[in-house]
């Protein structure tokens, strides 16, 4: 059965979820990994893509209280914060020496912020820095922002287009098993909320990322059946850019008897997600959760993206963590070119904006 995938995958043609499934029971990573290679050979080449970007997390006062998190605070806990204006500028400004290309926002669901806190701050960011693209906000987000608002997802999606957003992460998404949802995140927007989200940002011109947080209760069909829903969609759309598996880190949360996934498990994560994804251009390896070097690894098992410099990751470290909350583009160069591939710097929309192959 092995050899009749190999071969389907040669040939281009899609695999099927009884396909995964079969992939799931194989033990030789080697062989994943030289299939994933391949399909990644074929859509980049010798390109690994990165970009120069800085996180911000508005607050972490959430009232989702999802149990893989250990980000999300009440109100009046210790810890609590919401970041003011000023302390957003002052932020992006201390990372325009860097020459950032990218904010990256993701937050909470706040009890009482308006919608008017998250416009007024893409708004004032795309004033302020009109060179800098703005991904803002997960379907989950978006999804309560047309509860608070009384608005419709198209309604917002079009005012935070209007006052500048640039494109959608990918988080949120977690598994879309009603399932695992009902268990860990019952009160946030559904699986497929998150995939209705997506649809109507592609349809409004945004391309987006998206996730899948594994390695807590999940199952593989249900890993398998979350690849297969975003398959189905980018075959609507065409919206989705890249696909990040997350790793789940337990400390601090709900789930905190769980163990941290293996480096085997992570691998055929990704293998498996090259696999199947065949329509998605990229898959990224968020390095501050896979640890650099098994991201650097991941490169030789269809990954062709490694994220970017980050600076200050706060929803991975909250639940234990153990990277650094940034890197350096030098770095970066050197972990890909180690692993004898072309390091790019691409803008959020991979735009290429310089390949490193004159010092190879
Ligand atoms: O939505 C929450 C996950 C996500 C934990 O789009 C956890 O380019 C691990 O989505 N252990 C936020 N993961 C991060 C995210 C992301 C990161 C990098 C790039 C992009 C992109 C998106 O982190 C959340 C949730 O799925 N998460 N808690 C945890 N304990």
């Amino acid at each position: 059965m092995l050899k009749a995938i190999e071969e389907k995958v040669y040939r281009g043609e899609r695999l099927t979820q009884e396909d995964a499934l079969t992939l799931v029971k194989c033990n030789d990573l080697l062989f994943l990994g030289r299939l994933a290679r391949w399909i990644k050979r074929q859509k980049t080449g010798k390109y690994v893509y990165f970009n120069v970007n800085r996180h911000i997390n508005l607050t972490n006062v959430c009232v989702s209280k999802c149990k893989f998190c250990a980000f999300g605070r009440d109100k009046d806990a210790k810890g609590a914060y919401v970041m003011s204006m000023e302390d957003v500028l002052k932020r992006v400004y201390e990372s325009i020496p860097d020459n950032i290309t990218e904010l990256h926002i993701v937050s909470a669901l706040h009890p009482t912020l308006p919608f008017e806190y998250y416009y007024d701050v893409i708004k004032t960011l795309h004033k302020t820095f009109p060179h800098l693209h703005l991904q803002a906000f997960t379907a989950v987000e978006i999804d309560y922002f047309a509860q608070i608002s009384g608005k419709t997802i198209r309604e917002v999606l079009s005012l935070l287009k209007e006052a500048g957003l640039g494109s959608l992460p990918g988080g949120g998404a977690e598994v879309f098993s009603s399932r695992i949802r009902q268990d860990l995140c019952p009160k946030k927007a559904s699986g497929e909320r998150w995939l209705e989200v997506m649809k109507t940002a592609h349809e409004l011109g945004f391309k987006t990322n998206a996730t899948m947080l594994y390695g807590h209760v999940e199952t593989w069909e249900e890993r398998i059946d979350h690849l297969l829903k975003l398959r189905e969609l980018q075959d609507r759309t065409g919206g989705f850019q890249s696909f990040i598996p997350l790793p789940f880190h337990p400390e601090n949360t709900e789930l905190a008897h769980l163990k941290r996934t293996t480096a085997v498990e992570d691998l055929k994560v990704i293998t498996i997600s090259r696999l199947i994804l065949d329509n998605f251009a990229h898959i990224k390896a968020f390095w501050i959760m896979l640890g650099i070097s098994l991201a650097q690894l991941s490169l030789e098992f269809g990954v062709d993206d490694l994220d970017g410099t980050v600076v200050e990751e706060k929803i991975t470290h909250a639940a234990g963590a153990k990277t650094a909350q940034g890197i350096t583009k030098e770095e970066l160069l050197a972990r890909i070119k180690e692993m004898g591939y072309i390091p790019v710097e691409r803008d959020t929309l991979y735009n290429v904006i310089k390949v490193y192959e004159e010092d190879k």
